[in-house]
């Protein structure tokens, strides 16, 4: 087969044509320069990956190689990547990445004789292919059908050891189906609700944002500027899981990153709330004049009470306006509209602040001073309650504030003498003063204290926040699952009934969503009007953050065809929680809702297991051959199609991405790299196949070192994922079959350590030597640090060469009990009477004198 690579000219595999100092410039004909663009034709090799792969994807195929069985004697282990999102791009290489390290830990583990689950589908919802049917026409049902199909035939080609029968598709109404039922069990739990606030709102998508689909102020989808709507929307209530979300992690075996990254997203603050009453006197005209009128803040330094100089309301606080008085009402406003406009991030940074006075005056329970009530953006009205006592001689952003409108500051908390720097703001513990009783007493100390004195007031209560939101799952557009509610005259909410389900999604002309705030589903009528129980009720054209129905597909590949429910209990209990987990995203959207979810269906008695992943690897990406990130509109992507029908094949692809770093790690694309594992590869295949192979019956005890030593390291290795350094030491072991004699064992061994990386290849040898994929296993006694060889011979003649521990080497005892150890010098001996045996320690050399 001739190679053809495009790009570079390389020059991979001189040996093979026993032309050893060649240089580029010399190959055939034409003068080919070392760079040259498009300099094709580099060699001919025996090795046709194409041809091998074809093979035994169809024979996988035929035999169905991959079918997890439910229900095994043989120990489970449930292997998956996070779903792709079938664009119309295809997968590019970096995709890739994901499934072939899911890919070499499923045929490990198959190798080690488990039951293996490797399953895949498709997350078929969302904006992308929704934006395509808008701009083509073609409908997001048809563009989906193409880009499946697509991916499917990369995924068969890649030679991944999927078990294609339980194959799922979100946007499926089979599959959407229980997606719909789950809301509905969650609506009856309370867990779903319909609440109006404000929300994160894309002018560019036409629909709201969930809290975590906000980057730096931007879409997360179109990178465009978000901006705030008051709006009705559906909500699931992850707060109620918020404690549990939290000490669940601690049980995972996740990427410490991952991990904080969720401690950091759900923010569990421990602290007090504290009501300030409203000062009588400074009550706004048309005020009612009585106790109720409070202002509730959450801290986390009650201690601090004493140093309280002023309160600060967030613009979206509704006491804000009732607390302004005729002279700063407008000035209030129209700070109000213009922070409004800002996101939250915006609004934390260290920039000068910003802030309006009321007019109105609390007081501070601790010393019944009159305080004044602000308004200012750096409160957020989404944390705690909207509202903050500040303490400006304590905490940094209050002393910015007091300082720009010269409020009062007031230490209460004493900076320990051996802190030396002179900050004007101390935001540490330490001995109180100014605090009346308290003066002398540890900061730490006294918080329970006064939280128990706010109690007896009825001024306050200790309290638990946490920054993590409900989570908002309304879609204002076309391509997701429709929400299985309607409403009635008065706008009461139904549930659909489960007869009715699915609530499939219609095939409409005009996807197009408006600036109405619905999606539009909202303008076909035939979808809007529906009947229950006899009464014409109007849909709710919502549908579903895709989120949702990623959220539960762990459980659906363990009863993918189920028809009368979401899932069987016992298959999901047997197959779930999945062992080993791999993406690169989502750390804090899909990785934290799939938990929820499924903490719920634990509490529902629909699983056995509060956590739905064990073990979870976030992979590196593969980043384009130039250092940038492979992406579609930088046009540096690389089909992998096309690496595979250049002539590397797929498991060149394969092992080269698991080659170039560690899995968690960045790197970018080489085509040298890539040739240098095709390399390899070809070697391997010389070794077995090769017209000039020697495979000796006698094996070379060093190699048979080499041999022990690298199932070890390969198989240790991949127990702990370093694919990298595994590739490595088959190497190196292939480099040491091609320069010693080696046996039909060695082979059989390196195909099988190499059958995760390169299946096809493996098993085209295994094939030629009748032997099974089996996991080799390493005998110790081949790795003791110091060995030597010790020549065998029976009766004169060399029978056998033995690698002994250099510590037995140094007698003549010890020598002969060593050898008389080794399994082939036993097979020489047997049914032989030894008459004497001589032993030349110098010469590390035992003959056996037999009859
Ligand atoms: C008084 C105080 C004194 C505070 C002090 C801190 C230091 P974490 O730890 O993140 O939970 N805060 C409360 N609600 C807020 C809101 N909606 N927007 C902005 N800031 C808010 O932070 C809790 C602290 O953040 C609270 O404790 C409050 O300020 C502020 F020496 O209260 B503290």
């Amino acid at each position: 087969m001739w190679v053809f690579l495009t790009g570079k000219i390389y020059i991979p595999e001189l040996d093979q044509l026993r032309v050893s100092r060649l240089r580029s410039g010399q190959i055939c004909g034409p003068t080919l320069q070392k760079g040259n663009e498009y300099a094709m034709i580099l060699f001919m090799s025996r090795y046709e990956p194409l041809k091998i792969e074809a093979k035994w994807q169809e024979r996988w195929e035929k035999d169905r190689s991959f079918a997890a069985e439910d229900f095994s004697k043989k120990p489970k282990m449930y292997v998956a990547g996070q779903f792709p999102y079938p664009s119309g791009a295809g997968l590019h290489v970096g995709h890739t990445k994901v499934y072939t390290i899911v890919d070499a830990v499923a045929r490990f583990y198959q190798q080690n004789g488990c039951n293996v689950l490797n399953p895949i589908g498709w997350d078929n919802f969302g904006m992308p292919t929704e934006n395509y049917a808008i701009k083509t026409g073609i409908s997001p049902q048809e563009a989906t059908a193409k880009n499946v199909a697509r991916f499917k035939e990369q995924f068969k080609r890649l030679g991944v050891s999927i078990d294609w029968g339980r194959e799922i598709s979100t946007s499926d109404p089979e599959y959407y189906r229980w997606t719909q039922w789950i809301f509905k069990k969650l609506y009856e739990r309370g867990l779903a609700y319909r609440a109006e606030n404000y929300q994160w709102w894309c002018p560019v998508d036409k629909t709201v944002l969930a809290n975590e689909q906000v980057e730096g102020g931007c879409c997360w989808r179109c990178g465009s500027e978000v901006e705030k709507k008051k709006m009705r929307q559906w909500f699931f209530k992850i707060t109620e899981y918020a404690e549990e979300l939290l000490a669940g992690l601690d049980e995972l075996d996740w990427p410490e990153g991952v991990k904080t990254a969720q401690r950091n997203w759900i923010g569990k603050s421990m602290g007090a709330e504290v009501e300030f009453l409203i000062d009588p006197a400074t009550r706004p005209n048309g005020l009612a004049q009585d106790d109720s009128i409070r202002v509730r803040v959450f801290t986390t330094r009650p201690d601090t009470l004493f140093g309280a100089t002023f309160l600060v309301l967030a613009p979206e606080h509704p006491a804000v306006m009732k607390l302004s008085k005729d002279n700063t009402r407008s000035a209030v406003s129209q700070y109000c509209k213009e922070a409004m406009k800002k996101t939250d991030i915006e609004r934390q940074e260290n920039k000068e602040k910003t802030g309006v006075f009321t007019g109105s005056y609390a007081t501070n329970p601790a010393t019944n001073e009159k305080i004044p009530i602000w308004v200012a953006d750096y409160v957020l009205m989404g944390y705690g309650t909207g509202a903050i006592m500040a303490v400006p001689a304590h905490d940094e952003r209050d002393y910015e504030f007091a300082k720009k409108f010269e409020l009062p500051i007031k230490k209460v908390v004493e900076k320990p003498k051996s802190l030396t720097d002179d900050d004007a703001c101390y935001a540490g513990e330490g001995e109180l003063v100014n605090s009346g009783a308290y003066d002398g007493r540890q900061s730490a100390e006294v918080r329970e204290e006064i939280i128990d004195w706010l109690e007896k007031q009825k001024l306050g209560r200790k309290k638990v926040t946490y920054r993590m939101r409900d989570w908002l799952i309304s879609w204002q557009r076309y391509w997701g699952a429709p929400i299985p509610v309607a409403y009635d005259k008065n706008g009461e909410v139904h549930l659909i009934p489960d007869e009715q389900l699915p609530v499939v999604l219609p095939t409409i002309e005009d996807y197009r969503p408006d600036d109405s705030g619905r999606s539009a589903l909202a303008k076909d009528a035939d979808f809007t009007k529906v009947m229950i129980n006899g009464e014409e009720m109007e849909r709710e054209t919502d549908t579903m953050d895709g989120f949702a129905c990623s959220s539960w597909y762990l459980l659906r590949y363990a009863d993918p065809h189920n028809d009368q429910a979401a899932w069987d209990p016992i298959k999901v209990n047997y197959w779930n929680p999945v062992d080993f987990y791999v993406g690169g995203e989502h750390s804090t959207t899909h990785m934290l809702y799939v938990r929820f979810w499924t903490m719920v269906f634990a509490d529902m008695g629909l699983t056995d297991f509060t956590e739905p992943i064990k073990k979870f690897l976030k992979n590196g990406q593969i980043l384009a051959e130039d250092g940038r990130k492979m992406s579609k509109s930088l046009g540096n992507t690389i089909d992998p199609l096309e690496v595979i029908g250049q002539g590397y094949g797929a498991d060149a692809l394969r092992t080269y991405i698991l080659f170039m770093v560690p899995p968690e790690g960045d790197a970018a694309w080489s085509t040298t790299g890539l040739g240098g594992v095709f390399r390899f590869l070809n070697r391997c295949y010389n070794l077995a196949f090769g017209e000039d192979e020697k495979v000796y019956i006698l094996s070379d005890p060093k190699t048979e070192v080499v041999r022990h030593k690298t199932i070890k390291k390969v198989t240790e290795d991949l127990h702990r994922n370093s694919f990298n350094t595994a590739v490595a030491a088959l190497m190196e072991f292939v480099n040491e079959l091609y320069k010693k004699p080696h046996t039909k064992d060695d082979l059989v061994a390196l195909a099988r350590l190499l059958k995760p990386f390169a299946p096809h290849l493996a098993s085209e040898i295994l094939e030629k030597f009748a032997a099974d994929d089996t996991w080799p296993e390493w005998d110790e006694k081949y790795l003791v640090s110091d060995m030597v060889e010790v020549v065998v011979q029976v009766n004169g003649k060399l029978r056998a060469r033995v690698m002994v521990p250099a510590e037995a080497a140094g007698d003549e005892a010890g020598i002969e009990e060593a050898v008389r150890q080794d399994e082939k010098v036993k097979e020489q001996l047997e049914n032989k009477q030894v008459v004497k045996a001589v032993v030349v320690t110098k010469n590390h050399l035992v003959n056996f004198v037999v009859k």
